[in-house]
């Protein structure tokens, strides 16, 4: 899958928030390279400190890949930091959040850029569609995210069946006319999700399965985060502190963006 990433305007880039996963990574990067036809695009992967096990594994990637960013995320710690890092550097019109522990399927990524190129500002990878699904985590986390999503469906009106999915393309329209809020891990996708749809763009699904992964251990903090997810599944019923509000003032000053998420 050589491709030189000088030759012509990249259709996509790729960002992968990373924590200690040279177990995972190179496998997980093999498969991403051996199911998207879509060129040229970027791979960047993030990661927060030098000492990172995924850093010398990839190193040893780039001559085979050399799509393949290492990006260094100095916006603070953690996983929702290294995502903005990766949406700063993104230079593509088109920007997937993809993880590095082998939970999402890359053979949807052509499908996704199609949507996206259709003209949709988020094409969720959805679990719960026909076609897509869930293999392992724990069974709460599953069954609020399965709840969330469905509600939000049905009573919310949002288009999309899987809100919480962060296997998820982005447009760099969206990603220019929003101010990010968020401030703890994953609730990003939703944010990202509801204010998209407050903007009028279009959101689109595509199926998709997630597995657990199957080495090293999960990060996720679902007693801290849950408040930060429900802010904005209030948000999305019109509930709460609207997103309409100028937000300026919660503007992260590392964040680029204006104050249009409406
Ligand atoms: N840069 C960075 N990436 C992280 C951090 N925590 C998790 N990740 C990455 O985020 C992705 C998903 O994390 P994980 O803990 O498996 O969450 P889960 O899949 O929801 O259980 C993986 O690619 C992790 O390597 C972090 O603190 N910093
Ligand atoms: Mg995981």
């Amino acid at each position: 899958m050589a491709q030189d990433p000088a030759a012509a305007p990249l259709a996509l880039s790729i960002v992968v928030p990373v924590y200690n996963e040279a177990e995972n990574i190179a496998p997980v990067l093999r498969n991403l390279a051996g199911a998207v036809k879509a060129t040229p695009y970027e791979v960047l992967i993030v990661y927060d400190f030098d000492a990172d096990t995924t850093v010398p594994v990839v190193q040893r990637l780039v001559p085979e890949m050399p799509q393949l960013r290492l990006q260094r995320n100095d916006l603070g710690r953690g996983v929702l930091n290294a995502i903005r890092k990766g949406f700063q550097v993104a230079k593509a019109p088109s920007v997937l959040v993809m993880m590095a522990d082998g939970s999402d399927e890359p053979q949807a990524i052509d499908e996704m850029l199609r949507r996206a190129r259709a003209g949709a500002d988020v094409v969720a990878g959805s679990r719960y569609v026909r076609g897509g699904g869930q293999e392992g985590g724990p069974l709460l986390k599953r069954t609020l995210s399965r709840t969330a999503g469905l509600s939000l469906h049905w009573l919310g009106r949002l288009p999309i069946h899987d809100a919480t999915s962060n296997f998820r393309m982005y447009s760099r329209r969206l990603l220019d006319a929003v101010t990010i809020e968020s401030s703890a891990g994953f609730e990003l996708a939703l944010e990202l999700t509801v204010k998209a749809q407050r903007l009028g763009m279009k959101v689109d699904e595509v199926p998709t399965v997630w597995h657990d992964r199957t080495a090293g251990t999960s990060r996720f903090r679902l007693w801290q985060w849950m408040p930060h997810y429900l802010r904005w599944y209030w948000v999305a019923f019109g509930f709460g502190r609207s997103a309409a509000r100028p937000a300026a003032s919660a503007q992260p000053p590392t964040q680029s963006g204006s104050s249009a998420d409406k």
